[in-house]
Parts: C-alpha cells; structure tokens; sequence
C-alpha cells in the first residue's frame, strides 16, 4: 500500500479514539522487530519481501551487527479497518535485560502491549519481567504466539503435538498473569483491612478468608484465550498470523455453522462429529482431532509441507489458485523455496492485519485512559511527560535534510553552472599569450601564479579548519520522547519543565512572574530546592522509525518528539503549560549498575571531550552511572556487559569521538564477618570452638590494644587519656537485608536526626515530614525490632541502642551503644516525638559515628566497604594520669578543665561541622581506594575546625599535649576506626562476591557443557528443571560477577549457540573460604598440600583487588631460590 501522507497523519492525530499507543515486549530474540517490520511493511515504508530481513526499526549499526535491540524507537502507522480509519503509534523495545530501562520508558508512553513469546523458548525470565512491568504500569496487554514455523520446519511437531504444545505455552504465560494478579489482589485486600483495622481496633480480629477475595475480584479478562481473540498465532518471520476469528469466519461459512459457536470452540476440547454436523465436548477423552488441529494447525502443516519439505511445484500452483493468491514472477522463479513459502503464506494470513486487527479493537484508546484529561482543544493544559532524552544525528533532523530541488531550482543551478564555464572558457582563451612575454610581464605572471598557488593553498587550509571544527563540534541532538497527555503542544508556547521532584503545593512554586524572569535557566543552573525551568517550543517532531518528520502541532494522546530540551531535562521529565501541575512519577528501572570501569583518553588533550561525550551518555541512557572518583578517574557504571560495550562504543564514536583506554571492569566486594563455622576445610568439626583463630596470634597488635576475646578489643586514644572496647558481631542476615532495603528511609532519617541536632524542635521536625514517611520509618523500625528479636536473646534490645548506619550514614553497618552509664538518645529519638536529650549527649560522641563511618567503608582485608558488621561499643571511659577511670560526676578540676578544653563545646561544634561539612561523611562518593585520602583529609578538615577551639584553650598543660597528639577529638576517630578494624580482624573475616543470577535455557544435549562453564567460573547451580511438554531446560545459576566476563559468549561456543544465558545482578553473597587460611589440621595438609594457596579463591580475590588498588601483597615471587638444576644430569 501508499505510505500515508504526513496530512493524513496529522488529521488522525486529532481524533484520540481512533489512536493506539502500543509497544512490542518481549525477551530477548523472541521477534519483536521482526514482527514490526511486518507492521511497517504494511504501510509500504518498507518492502514486504524485506520484511523480517530489513529489522528496520534497529537502526543502529551495532544493532544490525549483533543482531539484537539496544533502544526503543517508535514509528506512526496507519490502519484502515471497517472504513474506519486508525493512528497506530507503534514501539519497538529491547528484549536484553542489559537494556531494561528502555522498557520502561517506552511502557510508560503505551496503553497497550504487543507481549510476543517465542513458542520454541516458551515463557524466559524477560517475559515475566516485561509482563510485569506492563501490569505495574496498568497497561493492556495482547499476546503474539510466535516462530510456529520451528514447531514445523525445526521440532518436526505434528499438528496434534504442536497443538498441545501451544496449550502448555499459553498455560505458561496465563500462569505468570495469574500470579501478578493474585499478588495484587492479595495486596489489595490487606490494605483495605489493615485500614478497617486500624479503624476499628478496639473490637476482635477479624479473620479473612483470602479465596473469597479472588473470586470476588474480577478476573476473566486479564487472561490470554484464543476464543476471547487477544491470542495471535504467527510466524513473523514467514508473515503469517491469525485469531481464532480468522478462521471461524472462513469455516461458519464453508461448514455452515454459527460463527460464535465456532469462535468458542475452535480452541479448545471440542470436535466436530461429521456425521450430525455438530460440535461436541471431550475431543481428548473421545480421541478425537480438536477443531483447532483439524480445522487450523493442519491446513498450516499442509501448506508447509508442500512449498517448503516437498517443494512439490504442481501443489504450490494448486494452493495458490485455490487461495485466490497471485505470486510475482520473481518469487515464482525463486531458488529458495522459503521466499516462494513467505510470498504465499504472508498474503493468505497477513501477520500486520492478525495484529492490528487486535490491537483496534482489543486495545485501549488515550481516550478510555481519562476522558478528561485527553482533551486538546485550546485553552485545556498542556501536559506532556518525557520518558528519555535520546541522540539523533544532526543530518537526520529535516530541517537538516537534503530535500529533493525543484524544477526552478534546478534551472537556476543550470543556469550558473553555464555562466561558470563560460567564464572559465574565455579566462582560458585570455591567457593564452598571442606574443611571448617580456622579462617584466614573466615576473608579473610568475607573482600571479604565485599568489593563486598561496591563494588556493589557504583556502585549503581553510577548508581543513572549517572540517576540523566540524569533527569537534557535535553532531547529535537531544531529542525528547514524550507523549502528550492533555492540550495541544503547538510550535512557540511557552511551557514549564517540572522535575520529578516537583511538588505544585510548595509554596512560592506558582509565582509565574519569578519564574518567567529566570526564564534562561537550564536544569544545571537550578538550586537543590528548584525543580522547574521554562522554554519555548521550537520543534516538535513525528517518529518514523529510522527518521522524524516535522510537525508544527501536536494534540493529545499522541507520542512525539520535542527539540530544544537538551538543557532542561536529564532524562525524564513532566511540561506543562501550568506549573500548578503535578509531576509524573519517576520510572521504575529493573536493572541496577554493577559492572564498572574507569575511562581515560589517550591523548591527554582529549579529556574535554569525554567529559563533554560523558555528560551526553549521562543524559541519554537512565541506567547508566557516570562519576568521578575522588582519585579523578572517570568512571561509568553499567548494568553488563553488553551494555557497557554499547557505553564505550557510544562515547568512542558518537558522544566524546575520542580514542579511548578502558580499564579492566572493577568489580565491587563486601567485607564482612561470619559466626565462627563449625567444620574445618576437609568437613572435619572443629573440635575447641574456643580456641581464637589462628591469624589473631599472627597478627602483632600493638601493646596499648588488647585483644580481650575473639571480636572484642580494647583500644586507647593516642594520648592515653580515654579508652574504648568495641565489639565486632555479624549482624544478623535478616537485619542486613532489611538495611539494604531502606537505605531511601534510613536517610530520610539521618537527615531528620542531624537537624534535630542543629537545634530545630522535634516536634516542629516531625510535623513537617510527610505522613507516610513517618509511617514508613515506624515500619522500619518495627521490621528491624522484629528481626533482631528473632536473632537471639542477645539482640533484645539492639533496636534502641542503635547509635549509627554506616558507611556513609547509610549503609548496611550498625553501630551500637551498650556503654552502660550512657544514655544517649538512638536514632529513632526524632520520629518518636521524644524531646531533644541533646544535654545528655556526650562531647566527642560524633567522632565515635566518624570513626565507624571510616571503618566501615574500607575494610581491612582490601579497603572495600563492610557488609552486615555490628560494632558495639561497651565501654568509653576518661582516664586520669594514673590510669584511674574519670567518673563524669567525679572529675577533678584540673581534668575537667583540661579535656573541657578538648571538648570546647563539642555539641555546637558538631553543629557547625556539619554547616561547614566537616564530619559529614556521608555527602562525600569515596572510592574505596581513595579512603587514606580521605582519612588524611579528614583530619586536616578536623584541624581547621580545631585551629579556633585551641585559641581558647588556657591549660597549658592541656595545650602542650594537644600538640604533641593532635586535636582529641581527630585521636579518638582514628583510635575507634582501628578499634574497629581490629575488631574485625579477630573475627572470622570473609569477602562477598556480588552475585549475577543467571537463567539460562538449554537442551538436554548441551546440558553437560554448560554444567561445565558454570561450573569452572565457580558458578552454583540452584535450579535444572525440564520444561513440562519441552525439551528444554530451566536452569537457574548464581555466577560471581568476577566470573562472568565473557561467559556469555564462553556458553555460546561451547553450546554452538544452543544457550544464551541472561545475567542479572541478583545479590551479595560470603565467599565460604577464609582469605588467610592455612591448612592446620593433618587431613587438610594431605588435602590442599603445605601451601594450599591454589585452592584459595577468596585469597585470589583479595589480592587481585589489593593490587589493583596498589596495597601490599603478600606474595612469595620466589619460593626456591635455589640454583636451578638439570635433573638428569644428577647433581
Ligand atoms: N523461524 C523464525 N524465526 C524468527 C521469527 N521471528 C523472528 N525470527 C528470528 O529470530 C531472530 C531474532 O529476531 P528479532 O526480531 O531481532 O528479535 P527481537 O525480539 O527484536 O530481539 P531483541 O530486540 O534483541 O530483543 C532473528 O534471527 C529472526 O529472523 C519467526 O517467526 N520464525
Ligand atoms: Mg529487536
């Protein structure tokens, strides 16, 4: 057919019920944009012989290469159907988990999905993930039963298996809906009775019974059947697809049965009993062929057997006439007799009609997501939401575009290339001397010639300058991809862009007059506070896959995209011709960062432009972090490793055009404690659990640090005046999980403590946080109550001794108060409405929590951040110079004087440290090998602050000390980090490995070899279950993110492409050897050998981090040095 015209297009946008605003989800290679190029093949963009072969909407050259999708991209077609006519605004979307948060952003644009399931592969984890999201987004739903083509051609599957088959998928997929739709039913109801709960507490319990809650819940239509027609079956590949209607219609009529009835029944356990012509039930217990087999799968088989097995020319004739098909001549003479299928089979059931068919009538209209708000006519708001800046390259803009000439012009160009050659001809003719030149006239010519050569040569020149800076500039433009929701967005308005922060009730926020003064504000110029910036609307664009034509307005319930926005969103974004509006939510993202690496150029006068291309990535892709360490390295975090390719590959050629070097992915480790374990090496039970480990004895503590037990220490201040024990505990798993679940509430409430330190109220603080944070933090506080009661008695009370998080005030560290004569107020202190008991906090008590924070982010084994440690502090206590302990109430005057002067009002200090950012440790994105620095200059901040304190300071005594140890308080940080370290060190140390988990779907065949690879990167197998009705299997496996590089393509190989796993950050997990251990025991030398450092992974770990960061390695380089001998020369 004629590609619609960009009027007939603009006409549709404006009638919001006939729009449909559908993505294609899927897992990775299951067909999404070879079914799309069907769709685009239908509106002639592309030709239908290319369809499936072009991936038209995968315009990237990396794209085609690898052959899978990296981004969404959307394209605007046109349907005709009942003369009615349709917008189709259609999204492509990646399958590979690396690129998740491109589905995020294009679902949240649809209201309706195209889920496509590979029916060979059936359910991947990605389809969960993808029907999840459109659940979570509320989105529609249709389902595309894919590549029906490899149950003929590649299982060689009759139609009655093929026919069981394809139940067992759907059964798969209706499975996946039942649970999100169970969960949230689930979750529903429990909210509504905790509400009435809560509302009536004083009278009994009252118990629910949760299978009425699901029957009572409307449920039919969530579920994929083929009799409901949100069911296609197709090859997209081979263009054919089709509902149950398709072929109720065709048989209602041949048969002369009522369509309906053949509508419910064509799918399903019914046969057809040819000798009463009617439709019975029970087709599997009557061994019966169901109406499907019969009626629908068989006519496929019978095509495919003929055209592609057979290659039979005298059936293909006869089933083509019979179809009513016309084949071109070119196809007819085709070699290949998959084209000759493809021609036929794509004109008999066209996939494009099948979908679109479905999506018209089964999908939602904008106007059924709110009538209200999807109105345009002039004088409604404009709202707009904007789900990803992405890059088009300047050449593709139109205004940038070549256009064809037209005929004057044309003329015109005629016209002075004549009038240039003409003159060039009589130049010519001038210059040919009639007579020969005089000695003066040779000159002259020489200096002419001269001067055209310098001439010509600085025009070249210029040439290059101009070209040069061309490469330097960039060709790329920011291109918003949005949605309008509400109004009309036209060409000229002037709309305000909200952040995700936004928040229209603030006050001051709708003072329209102020905003429109700091109308040149971009998004880096805003204050923290500020989230709102204005601009002007300058070009708006349509989306036609690998191009986007200009529109001059666009109405609501339209996706388009808007120029001009690059300063003003990062990457997501509301406009709204209002800024009383209410900001979008964010998005949610599924994968999170893990692979890092750092970036340098390799001309060091490059470094402007990664800065300039990291700035750019930043803003194009949402999943990616982009940093710079303290140590200065650049340093990008992506979610694997493809995506880190892609990261690398963009900067290099698109964003920062430089040559780059990349370091070896970092990969993060925890450190952390663990309980003693109670077998050895060999299996063998340890048999004195008391005895300390061995490494404590090896370790030389210095004299003033004693090691009481195993995790308790006691240490002292450099000057001897103030000593500490603290304790070293595993914190409980079930804590530690519940810290890393919070981190958003657990600064929420570090903010709220530090303020209400400042000196503000907490009842002022507290009426000022919103409700459900509140609740949220009395959640967390009861969840970890609960948690660590269910530790074990000696966790009681933890929940209210609870001093600090670390590191960073957040982390999944805690430190606790067991002092027992101090009663200082815990963390929870400013939720709970009690009164500020700031008098009762002790002087220094921050550089306790400094000390801990420090601690806890570089641990000992190799400066990487501790995971799951409790410190408890049971004893701080003043010492006079007879080692007496100072009471507080028993301080003499001469000390109280002396460490008065080292407190000199320590709590205002803290008030102040926290103004000017000393102390804070938590704003400060350290590396972990930069953690000296850090310390250092964690010192130097202290000084500085110190430096007024010591002006007052008249002990002279106090004074002469103070120079010789430093301030007391910077004593004290540095005498609880290694209190804290020791600590550590006397436990049972252990690394964590961030854990990748790993689905991965095989055959029987390959399952050995994969067994193998996994097995060789140290990789766990949790779960190998067989598919019901496949022969694939199911596997689940943890791999260490160390471990994984390259193992995609490792399991490629050597499963010739039958597996391809997909990796996703799963969690932290121990790494069940301690890095220094040494065999003690007989068995375990006759086990690992005297130096058993080969079977020592967490060691190899540690030491691969440890040189990385530069720290000593202790490592023999030789182990003989003996003179080397010829062993057979004997001597
Ligand atoms: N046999 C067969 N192969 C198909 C069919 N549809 C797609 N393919 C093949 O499957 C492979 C992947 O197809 P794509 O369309 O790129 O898959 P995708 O879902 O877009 O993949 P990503 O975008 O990377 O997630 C290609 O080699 C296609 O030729 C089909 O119906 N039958
Ligand atoms: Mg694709």
């Amino acid at each position: 057919m004629q590609t619609p015209s960009l009027q007939k297009i603009s006409a549709l946008q404006k009638q919001p019920s006939n729009i449909r605003n559908i993505c294609i989800l899927a897992h990775v290679d299951h067909g999404k944009t070879t079914l799309a190029d069907a769709l685009v093949a239908s509106n002639g963009i592309i030709s239908q012989r290319m369809a499936g072969k072009l991936r038209y909407m995968d315009s990237r050259e990396d794209e085609q290469v690898r052959g899978i999708t990296m981004k969404s991209s959307a394209i605007s077609l046109y349907f005709g159907k009942d003369n009615k006519e349709y917008l189709i605004n259609l999204i492509d979307s990646p399958g590979h988990v690396d690129f998740s948060s491109e589905v995020s952003t294009a679902v949240r644009l649809c209201d309706g999905a195209v889920v496509v399931v590979d029916v060979v592969e059936g359910v991947c984890p990605q389809t969960h993930a993808v029907l999840r999201q459109a659940w979570l987004e509320n989105i529609k739903p249709i389902l595309v039963l894919n590549k029906i083509d490899r149950l003929i051609i590649e299982l060689k599957m009759e139609p009655m298996e093929a026919y069981l088959h394809l139940q067992q998928i759907l059964e798969q997929v209706n499975l996946v809906t039942s649970e999100l739709f169970t969960s949230d039913a689930m979750e529903k109801t429990s909210n509504q009775i905790n509400g009435t709960e809560n509302e009536n507490s004083s009278t009994e319990t009252v118990s629910h019974d949760w299978t009425s809650t699901l029957e009572d819940t409307e449920d039919r239509n969530i579920y994929f059947t083929p009799d409901q027609g949100n069911v296609i079956f197709a090859s997209a590949y081979d263009g054919w697809g089709f509902t149950i209607n398709h072929f109720a219609e065709q048989y209602s009529n041949r048969l002369g049965l009522n369509k309906q009835v053949l509508q419910k029944t064509l799918w399903g356990d019914y046969y057809l009993n040819t000798k009463t012509k009617r439709i019975m039930k029970g087709a599997q217990s009557k061994a019966k062929k169901p109406l499907f087999v019969q009626f629908v799968l068989e006519n496929i088989w019978s095509i495919y057997d003929a055209v592609y097995m057979r290659k039979d020319k005298e059936m293909i004739e006869k089933i083509v006439k019979s179809l009513g098909l016309t084949i071109s001549a070119r196809d007819a003479r085709h070699n290949d007799f998959r084209v000759k299928l493809q021609s036929i089979t794509s004109q008999w059931m066209p996939v494009s009609k099948a979908v679109l068919n479905v999506v018209v009538e089964m999908l939602p209209s904008p106007l059924q997501l709110c009538e209200e708000k999807c109105k345009s006519e002039d004088g409604v708001p404009v709202i707009v939401f904007v789900s990803k800046m992405f890059p088009l390259e300047k050449k593709m803009l139109p205004k940038n575009r070549q256009r064809p000439l037209t005929d004057e012009e044309i003329q015109q160009r005629r016209e002075r290339a004549r009038l240039r050659h003409a003159e060039k001809m009589a130049a010519q003719s001038k210059s040919e001397p009639a007579i020969t030149p005089t000695d003066g006239e040779k000159s002259e010519i020489k200096n002419t010639t001269d001067m055209i050569g310098t001439i010509s040569l600085e025009s070249s020149r210029d040439v290059n300058i101009r070209e040069e800076k061309k490469d330097d500039e960039v060709d790329l433009e920011f291109v918003a991809f949005a949605r309008v929701y509400s109004g009309t967005i036209k060409k000229g308005q002037k709309l305000y862009v909200l952040g995700p922060k936004h928040n229209p009730s603030k006050r001051n926020i709708l003072d329209t007059s102020k905003l429109d003064t700091e109308h040149h504000k971009t998004v880096a110029e805003l204050d923290s506070d500020e989230h709102i910036t204005s601009f002007t609307v300058s070009d708006l664009y349509l989306f036609m896959g690998r191009e986007v034509e200009i529109m001059e307005e666009i109405p609501a319930g339209n996706i388009l995209g808007i120029g001009g926005l690059e300063d003003h969103i990062l990457n997501s974004a509301t406009i709204s011709s209002t800024p009383a509006c209410t900001a979008f939510t964010d998005l949610y993202f599924d994968a999170s960062p893990i692979v890092r690496v750092a970036l340098e150029t390799k001309h060091t006068g490059d470094m402007q432009n990664l800065v300039r291309g990291l700035k750019l990535l930043n803003q194009a892709d949402p999943c990616v972090e982009v940093l710079v360490q303290e140590t200065g390295e650049h340093v990008i975090i992506a979610a694997g490793e493809v995506h880190l390719q892609r990261c690398v590959d963009d900067l290099k050629e698109r964003y920062g055009k430089v040559d780059l070097n990349v370091s070896d992915p970092i990969v993060p480790f925890r450190e952390t404690i663990i309980t003693r374990p109670k077998t050895d090496m060999v299996n063998e039970a340890i048999m004195n659990q008391n005895l300390p480990a061995k490494h404590i004895q090896l370790k030389k503590f210095e004299d003033d640090e004693e090691v009481i037990e195993a995790g308790l220490v006691e240490v002292y201040t450099a000057n001897k005046k103030c000593y500490l024990k603290i304790r070293a505990l595993p914190l409980p798993e079930k804590v530690t999980c519940i810290l890393d679940e919070n981190q958003h509430n657990i600064k929420i409430l570090d903010q709220l403590t530090n303020e209400v330190i400042l000196d503000q109220s907490v009842e002022s603080q507290v009426n000022e946080i919103n409700v459900d944070t509140l609740e949220a933090l009395k959640e967390l506080k009861e969840k970890l109550d609960k948690a660590f009661k269910e530790s074990g008695k000696n966790w009681r009370n933890a929940v209210n001794e609870i001093w600090a998080f670390g590191p960073r005030r957040v982390g999944p560290n805690i430190l606790l108060n067991r002092i027992s004569d101090y009663k200082r107020p815990n963390v929870w202190s400013s939720i709970e409405r009690e009164s500020s008991c700031k008098d009762n906090v002790r002087d220094f008590d921050n550089s306790i929590v400094s000390g801990f924070e420090i601690a806890t982010l570089a641990g000992p084994l190799c400066e990487e951040p501790m995971r799951g440690v409790c410190y408890i502090i049971e004893k701080w206590e003043y010492v006079d110079q007879n080692g007496y302990i100072i009471q507080n109430s028993t301080i003499g005057e001469n000390e109280s004087s002396r460490l008065n002067t080292f407190k000199s009002d320590s709590l205002s200090k803290e008030g102040d440290d926290k103004k000017n950012g000393c102390n804070n440790e938590q704003d400060v994105n350290i590396s972990s090998a930069a953690k000296q620095e850090v310390d250092n200059s964690e010192r130097t901040r202290l000084d500085s602050c110190e430096s007024n304190e010591e002006l007052e300071i008249s002990d002279n005594v106090g004074k002469k000390k103070q120079e010789v140890y430093g301030p007391f308080s910077g004593q004290l940080i540095s005498c609880v980090k290694d209190g804290c370290r020791k600590a550590f060190q006397t436990q049972q140390q252990r690394l964590m490995a961030a854990m990748y988990k790993c689905d991965i779907q095989a055959t029987a065949e390959v399952l050995g070899k994969l067994y193998a690879v996994i097995g060789k990167r140290n990789g766990r197998i949790q779960e190998g279950d067989m598919r019901e009705g496949t022969q694939m299997f199911n596997i689940i496996a943890y791999v260490p993110v160390i471990e994984s590089f390259g193992f995609a393509e490792d399991i490629r190989k050597k499963t010739s492409g039958l597996a391809r796993p997909q990796l996703v950050f799963s969690h932290w997990e121990v790494v069940d050897v301690d890095p220094f251990w040494v065999p003690t025991t007989e068995e375990e030398y006759l086990h690992f050998g005297e130096k058993a450092d080969c079977a020592n992974r967490a060691l190899v770990y540690m030491n691969t981090v440890r040189t990385r960061k530069g720290l000593k390695v202790d490592k023999k380089i030789v182990e003989h040095a003996e003179k080397q001998r010829t062993l057979t020369k004997n001597k």
